[in-house]
């Protein structure tokens, strides 16, 4: 029998410039062929704010300029002992151009139009809160990898 494990911790960034979001279409691995913000596993040694700025110059060749704490979602698996622990931050300014690498292929869609039908399913529930800048905090539990079964979500204005 597994006990309890400490939470694997991963980031995401948004880059929000007031009416658009870039977002990526993950081209390989966990999440393949969804759309999601830029982000992955906080090695060691690492700050999670650190590993937020290394996943998104690695998968979009950007930099942040005002990088935000943005929320928190905690994703509980049924076929995975580990939580998983993301931190979400935000940004409107970055240096670089959006560049397509081996991971992702960036694309910025209208606040009205984020494709929620090709996304997680989990966050078509907090980019409300997410684009409207009020932190967030969210516990999701999936079933099968992909299907959410049952989600708490708090908003405020920390
Ligand atoms: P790599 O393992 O490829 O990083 N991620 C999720 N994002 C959302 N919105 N919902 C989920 O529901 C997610 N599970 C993982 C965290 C994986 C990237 O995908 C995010 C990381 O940015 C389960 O390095």
């Amino acid at each position: 029998l597994e006990g309890p494990q400490p939470n694997k911790l991963l980031t995401l960034v948004i880059i929000n410039d007031g009416s658009r979001v870039l977002l990526g279409r993950k081209k390989r691995g966990f999440g393949e062929g969804y759309f999601n913000g830029f982000g992955g596993k906080v090695e060691a040694g690492e700050t999670v704010r650190q590993a937020a700025e290394r996943e998104l110059l690695e998968e979009a060749c950007i930099t942040a300029e005002d990088m935000k704490e943005a929320g928190v979602l905690v994703f509980t698996f049924d076929d995975n002992p580990q939580p998983w622990e993301v931190h979400v931050f935000s940004a409107s300014r970055f240096r670089g151009e959006p560049t397509e690498t081996d991971e992702m292929a960036p694309v910025w869609f209208n606040h009205a139009e984020v494709p929620f039908d090709k996304m997680w399913a989990d966050d078509v529930h907090w980019y409300p809160a997410f684009l409207q800048h009020r932190y967030f905090r969210g516990v999701f539990g999936f079933r099968n990898t992909t299907k959410l079964v049952w989600h708490i979500l708090e908003e405020g204005n920390e």
